[in-house]
């Protein structure tokens, strides 16, 4: 007898007009895969990407479980309602189902609350013997060990890196617009062994998949002890290139530093997040200092390492003069590519508790909190001066004047060591990284930025006071 059949959906959409957007990511978020690892063999499973395709109806799978954050639980709702329309089973998971999960379980047959790993196996058995409960919590906080591979087999090939795997869960920083302050679980760390075991089990990928990977951890060096062992014994499976993430402080340690280099690191995610002091004082992001910004970041483009930047816009303490001068301060620190979004009040964050509390929200539609609609009224800066500076910047910096210049002084600057091969090889890929991460990041800043025009504002401020009642607002997070 054939199993039953569970396709797992991990959402992906930018809802903010009418036709769907995929977005060419070229790694996927790891929830999807390591799911799929984490399910028991009494069905079969499939994995589908919406950043990559959309969503199929008419799939022969009896099971879904979607995984989804903020932005997408209205869509999450319409997906799970056409599912349950044609009979089939729909579970929820994920950052939004862990955080306000009162809001998500009457859409669903069943929601997880938590960390998937200690109650999914549970879950999928209940399941297929029809007696599903309509939640599961899991355990807060849960210990890391013995997490089983994620199936990078059932990533779609789409994507050119499906290794993603993490060795931290939790930050010891307190951002006050970061979604790991809602409930503010400890850090803590993976077995290194574990690590090692996700980026070895490979073997069903073609070679190239096999030799690229990304750490997608919140912030790896979270413990800087343990972060320098596990690149040691990275460094030992001498892969193509690895992609990390982690707090801007950690370029003061220049073993760290060195380390990344020889576990063949060639991309770190850094969240400079802005240029402007107070506008960091203003969101409680103290390790990052904007006069060691260029300085910093030169030690990695030195090692050969791209650097890739978030940059917030809409903090409360940016100003006109700020936007003026930002696109030549940028230059000046020279990141490799940059991700410019406008700054969310993530519902259960500081952040949105102040805005919300001073009455600056003027759109609740939480299909906008995805970064690039402005959702609230900033203190110093006008809508139209956000979106224009949000234009400015990106036009400026995703010029292909500007992309060339940037590939010109970090390709010069760059030293590799190693065999003549590497030495070849490693400029090669990392320019086409450059170009890569640069045409995606320009595409999206060209097509997918919402303006708030004066009279939009005052619609929706007239909204907000005539109908916006309390029973529309969401409910506390989960404790
Ligand atoms: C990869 C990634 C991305 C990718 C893909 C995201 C996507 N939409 O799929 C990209 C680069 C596109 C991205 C973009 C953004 N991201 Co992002 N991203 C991540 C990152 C680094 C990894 C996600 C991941 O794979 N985590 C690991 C998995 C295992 O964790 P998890 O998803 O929570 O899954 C666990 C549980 O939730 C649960 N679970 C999850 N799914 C399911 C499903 C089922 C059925 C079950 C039972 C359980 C379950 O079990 C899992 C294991 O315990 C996280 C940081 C992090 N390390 O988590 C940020 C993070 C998710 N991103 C975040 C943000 C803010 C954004 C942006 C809004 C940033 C911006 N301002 O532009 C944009 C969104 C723009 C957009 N249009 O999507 C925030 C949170 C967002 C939120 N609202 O909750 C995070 C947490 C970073 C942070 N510290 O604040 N991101
Ligand atoms: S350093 Fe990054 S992961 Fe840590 S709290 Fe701040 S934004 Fe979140």
């Amino acid at each position: 007898m054939s199993k039953p059949k569970l396709q797992i959906i991990v959402l992906f959409q930018n809802l903010g007009e009418q036709q769907a957007y995929f977005a060419r990511s070229p790694a996927p978020p790891l929830s999807g895969a390591l799911v799929a690892g984490l399910t028991p063999p009494i069905v079969e499973v499939d994995l589908l990407h919406e950043m990559v395709r959309p969503v199929d109806y008419d799939t022969d799978a009896d099971f879904i479980a979607l995984s989804f954050m903020d932005y997408c639980a209205p869509h999450a709702y319409e997906v799970a309602q056409e599912f349950r329309k044609r009979g089939k089973i729909v579970v929820a998971g994920g950052k939004y189902p862990s955080t306000f999960p009162k809001e998500v379980i009457p859409h669903m047959d069943s929601t997880v609350v938590g960390e998937a790993e200690k109650v999914w196996p549970r879950v999928v058995e209940d399941m297929v013997k029809g007696r599903l409960k309509k939640v599961y919590e899991a355990p807060f906080a849960p210990s890391l060990e013995n997490i089983p591979p994620p199936r990078y087999d059932l990533v779609e090939s789409d994507f050119a890196v499906p290794v993603v795997t993490e060795a931290t869960r939790g930050c010891k920083y307190k951002c006050s617009f970061c979604q790991l302050t809602i409930q503010s679980a400890p850090f803590r760390l993976r077995p290194i062994e574990d690590v090692i075991g996700d980026l070895t089990s490979t073997a069903k990928l073609p070679l190239r998949k096999r030799k690229l990977a990304m750490l997608i951890d919140n912030n790896l060096g979270g413990d800087l002890g343990y972060a320098k062992d596990l690149l040691r014994e990275i460094a030992k499976l001498k892969l193509w290139g690895l992609g990390t993430q982690f707090s801007f402080d950690c370029l003061h340690d220049d073993e760290f530093v060195d380390l990344l280099v020889e576990a063949r690191c060639g991309m770190a995610f850094i969240g400079l997040e802005s240029l402007n002091e107070p506008s960091l004082s203003s969101v409680h992001k103290k390790q990052n200092k904007v006069e060691e910004y260029k300085e910093l970041f030169l030690k990695l483009k030195e090692r050969g390492i791209l650097t890739f930047t978030g940059m917030m816009l809409a903090l409360d303490e940016d100003t006109p003069s700020y936007y003026q001068s930002l696109p030549e301060e940028l230059d000046g620190i020279d990141p490799s590519s940059i991700l410019t979004s406008i700054s969310i009040p993530i519902p259960g964050t500081p952040f949105h508790t102040q805005v919300e509390a001073e009455g600056r929200i003027f759109d609740h539609d939480l299909s906008h909190y995805e970064g690039d609609h402005l959702v609230f009224r900033p203190k110093k800066v006008t809508p139209e001066q956000v979106f224009e500076a949000y234009q400015r910047i990106n036009k400026h910096f995703y010029s292909w004047k500007s992309i060339f210049k940037r590939w010109w002084r970090f390709i010069t600057t760059m030293k590799t060591k190693g065999s003549l091969v590497w030495r070849v090889f490693r400029p090669l890929l990392l320019s086409s990284i450059l170009f890569k991460l640069s045409v995606f990041q320009r595409d999206h800043a060209q097509k997918k930025v919402y303006p708030v025009s004066a009279s939009e504002l005052a619609a929706d401020e007239l909204t907000r006071q005539e109908s916006w009642s309390q029973e529309n607002r969401l409910s506390e997070p989960a404790e």
